[in-house]
């Protein structure tokens, strides 16, 4: 299988993760969906990474519908629990912690414009959303070690992938130092040598 993406996603870093958790080998194929010369489109109508290309040429995307393909082909360290009630609530954490993503890459793009054509107003609408959806992610992990259950879940990656961005993009936020639990999260996870392989960088 190949994996199309770029260092700095952290929507491929979630898959790269995956598939390290779940011992899938994989080659990675570096491209900026935002270079000139990206070939991304021809691999994903929408243009984005992460891509998966599997070993028949089939291509699939998003990273919710990679990751979720990765946990059924594989039965090595189940990442989303069979139960539907347990399942459902891996998801939220995960459609959390891309949607802060979503807005906070929506954010950098904006303020990335030219002066004169950035909206300050678009750019705190998404911030907001980071700061709110940071907010509640904190309150639902609490004291707990993991964000569901007793055991690393795909929710804690897709939440460990959230915070090393914002960590990476918007040091000045300071997430590690607002909510204390998501930096104990985030530490517990950097441990883990699926995550120390796939640190964000340019
Ligand atoms: N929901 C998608 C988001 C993917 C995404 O937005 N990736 C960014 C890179 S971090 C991208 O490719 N952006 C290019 C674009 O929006 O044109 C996923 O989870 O895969």
């Amino acid at each position: 299988m190949k994996v199309i993406g770029s260092t700095s996603s952290p929507y491929a870093r979630k898959v790269r993760i995956v598939m390290a958790e779940k011992k899938i080998e994989y080659d990675f194929e570096q491209d900026s969906p935002w270079a000139a010369d990206t070939r991304v489109p021809q691999s994903n109508p929408l243009g984005k990474v992460p891509v998966l290309i599997l070993e028949d040429g089939r291509k699939l995307y998003d990273s919710r519908v990679i990751v979720e393909f990765l946990d059924s082909v594989s039965p090595v360290n189940r990442l989303i629990p069979a139960d539907n009630r347990e399942k459902i609530e891996v998801k939220r954490w995960e459609a959390l912690a891309d949607g802060i993503l979503d807005a906070g890459i929506s954010a950098r793009r904006e303020g990335q414009r030219p002066d004169g054509e950035k909206s300050p107003a678009a750019i705190a609408r998404q911030m907001g959303k980071v700061n709110t959806g940071l907010a509640a992610m904190a309150n639902d992990l609490g004291d707990r070690g993991w964000c569901c259950g007793i055991d690393l879940t795909l929710a804690d990656i897709a939440v460990g992938c959230c915070v090393g961005w914002l960590e990476f993009r918007f040091p000045q936020l300071e997430v590690v130092t607002r909510h204390a639990n998501l930096g104990r999260l985030a530490k517990r996870l950097a441990g883990r040598a699926s995550f120390a392989a796939t640190f964000p960088k340019e």
